[in-house]
Formats: structure tokens, C-alpha cells, sequence
């Protein structure tokens, strides 16, 4: 496929609800969406890279420089054989996986429809329906958590994940277990504890809770070999996973015994198959985590989960869970067993909805061979 134009569109789209974490309040997410248009196929990818370099040092500023000076040049006007010769192409540049990420999903989605084939197929899934979770942010008090989780069990959701942060934590998992003792249950700390919280989180050992999600350092994977030793709850990271090689040491320190794959963290798609598919020779389950996507990013997560060894429900919730209008259409809906169907037309599934994508687009460029 012969890549002949390539566009950018920073979007900022504001959140239903603002997003409370340990490394602070989001109330409305800036990403990257990126089209690819080779031969009269229009692919679409979304980076999400933020537009604060909380989660990670990659931001949307980084990630267009990235794109447009590095990743854009490497495939623009080439006739490419498939996404490894666009990913060989680029990889000599370090890092700066959400960037890569982005543009690898709007390639990933020109051959798909070249194909006539869904990413599912493309990749490899299995189901038909993926089973998702919901992630909640920390609220200011019990009863207003209490309230919100009980409305998205209602909706179907089949596990409940909450953020905790130092002083935001034990009494919140208390009061949801009491509540609801058999739901699946799990936290995300994003980094915000210590190994001298280790008294903490054997307190929370007693909970069941399904995993403890990055409780330290965001590039650490030693110090969480040292916390998984005490505990029964499986650690699963999130921000200290970028690569195969990455998961490789992880689950060899037993520093995790459950991984979350994010594909914008990873580099892409082809990243993601490779740690799905060692963490599935290693009976270590996986599943897709989440950035607050539009639609556009969530049809990747979605088929991405279909593979076999996704056998955790994933942060993928319903685009109304997160915006008012989302830009594609149809947008994600949660069916009332907590599963979302899996897009089978081809490439991402759905349409864009170029007039919301206008609404919410603040900047953008493109780029011709
Ligand atoms: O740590 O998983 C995280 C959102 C932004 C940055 C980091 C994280 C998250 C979420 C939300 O938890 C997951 C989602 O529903 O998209
Ligand atoms: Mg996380």
C-alpha cells in the first residue's frame, strides 16, 4: 500500500465526570488521532499521549514532534508491504511508544480494510464479545464511591477497579467489600506508594481483591518483586511494562503475576501480540487496560482483547462512560452482562463521525509524499 498522505488532529474531548487519580484530576482528555490514506483506504489510529506527562513523560507536544519529524517521513510516500516494514522503518527511534503507537493503529486499520478483514481477525482474536470493567476514579467520600459502583454493576459491569492514593485507599476497599463481597475487585495506585507501605498492603491482602495494580515506582520492576514476596494478591503493572523484554524480566522477578496491556504503552498492536502471546505460554492472564479513549482507540482495545488470553475483564467501558458524544458511530455500548460486541466490519469496526471529530479537533496538519 502506497502511503500518500498522513493527517494530525490534536483533540481535547471533555469527561462526563473528572477523573481523580494519585497523580491528580483530569476533566478532559487531549490525544492524537491520525489518518492514513493509501490507495482510497482511510486509516484511523488514535496516540494517547496526554496532555500532562503525569502517566508517562510522553505528551501531545512530544508525541506530534515525534510523528511528524520522525515516525510521518519513515512511511510517507512508500510503498509498504505490511505494518513490520512501517515498524522497521521507525525502529530506530527510542521510546516515544505512544507516538508509535498512534500511527502503527491507523496502519494497522488501512490494511485491515485493504483486507476486508476486521482487527480482531487481523490479530488474531477469538470472541465475539469481550468481557469488560469499569475504572473509577477516587472519590471525596464512601458514600458517593458506594453509589457510583452500585449504578455501574447495574449497567453490567462485570468488575469494579478503583483509583487509590496515600490516605485514599483502605477505607474505600473496606467499605466496597462489605457492600459488595463477591464482586471482582481490584485498585490502581499509578505509582503512588513505597515499599515502607508494605504494612498497607498486607492489610489489603485480607480484601480478595483480584490484583494491586502499580503500587510503586512507575519505571520499577525490583521493588515490586520484594512487595508480590508478601503478599497473595497478584500485582499487576501497568506503567513499568513498554516492551516484550519488559515483561520477560517482570514475570521472571515475579515482580507481577498478572500484566496490563495498554497498546499505547507497548508501541502498537504488534507489540501487544507478542506479550499477550509469552504471557499466554506463561499462564500469567492479561488484560487490556484503558486511557480514556474515543472510539477511535477503543475499537483497537476492543479487538485487541478478543485474543485468547485477555481472560480479565479490561478497563473498556461505554463511550458514554466517558463522553458526551463520541466521535465515531456507532459508539461503544456495555450489553447488560457486561460484554461489549466486537466490531465485525472492516478494519476499526465503526465509522468517524467527522462532525464531532470537527468539534472537538484543536489543531491540525497533514502531510503529502
Ligand atoms: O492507570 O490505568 C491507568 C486512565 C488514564 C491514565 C492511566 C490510567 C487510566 C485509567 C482509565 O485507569 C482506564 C479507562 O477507562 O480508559
Ligand atoms: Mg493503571
Amino acid at each position: 500500500m502506497r502511503i500518500q498522505r498522513v493527517e494530525l488532529r490534536h483533540v481535547k474531548m471533555v469527561l462526563v465526570t473528572p477523573f481523580v487519580t494519585s497523580m491528580g484530576v483530569e476533566y478532559d482528555e487531549e490525544h492524537i488521532i491520525v489518518r492514513v490514506d493509501a490507495e482510497g483506504v482511510s486509516g484511523w489510529g488514535e496516540s494517547v499521549a496526554e496532555g500532562t506527562p503525569f502517566y508517562s513523560y510522553e505528551t501531545v507536544p512530544t508525541a506530534w514532534h515525534i510523528l511528524k519529524d520522525f515516525l510521518i517521513p519513515s512511511i510517507l510516500g512508500k510503498d509498504l508491504s505490511g505494518i513490520d516494514e512501517a515498524i522497521a522503518g521507525y525502529a530506530k527511534v527510542r521510546g516515544h511508544m505512544m507516538a508509535k503507537a498512534g500511527l502503527e493503529a491507523a496502519l494497522w486499520d488501512v490494511f485491515a480494510k485493504a483486507e476486508n478483514k476486521s482487527l480482531s481477525q487481523m490479530m488474531g482474536g477469538t470472541r465475539q464479545k469481550v468481557n469488560v470493567g469499569v475504572s473509577i476514579g477516587i472519590y471525596p467520600s464512601v458514600p458517593e464511591l458506594l453509589h457510583t459502583v452500585e449504578k455501574y454493576l447495574k449497567e453490567g459491569y462485570q468488575r469494579i477497579k478503583i483509583k487509590i492514593a496515600p490516605g485514599s485507599d483502605l477505607q474505600f476497599v473496606d467499605a466496597l467489600r462489605r457492600e459488595f463481597p463477591e464482586i471482582l475487585l481490584q485498585v490502581d495506585a499509578n505509582s503512588a506508594y513505597t515499599l515502607n507501605d508494605i504494612g498497607l498492603f498486607k492489610k489489603m491482602d485480607d480484601y480478595g481483591l483480584s490484583l494491586i495494580e502499580q503500587p510503586l515506582g512507575y519505571d520499577d520492576i525490583y521493588d515490586h518483586s520484594k512487595l508480590q514476596r508478601e503478599l497473595k494478591t497478584p500485582i499487576c503493572l501497568d506503567e513499568s511494562i513498554h516492551s516484550l523484554g519488559d515483561t520477560q524480566a517482570a514475570i521472571e522477578l515475579d515482580s507481577c503475576r498478572i500484566i496490563n496491556i495498554k497498546p499505547g504503552r507497548v508501541g502498537g498492536f504488534t507489540e501487544s501480540i507478542l506479550i499477550h502471546d509469552y504471557c499466554a505460554s506463561k499462564n500469567v492472564p492479561v488484560w487490556c487496560g484503558g486511557m480514556l479513549e474515543s472510539g477511535i482507540g477503543r475499537a483497537g482495545n476492543v479487538a485487541l482483547a478478543s485474543l485468547p488470553n485477555f481472560t480479565l475483564p479490561g478497563d473498556i467501558s461505554a463511550s458514554k462512560k466517558y463522553y458526551k458524544e463520541d466521535i465515531v458511530d456507532p459508539e461503544f455500548i456495555v450489553n447488560p452482562d457486561g460484554t461489549m460486541d466486537v466490531p465485525v466490519k472492516p478494519g476499526i469496526g465503526v465509522d468517524v463521525h467527522m462532525k464531532n471529530l470537527d468539534k472537538v479537533t484543536v489543531r491540525s496538519e497533514s502531510f503529502r509524499m
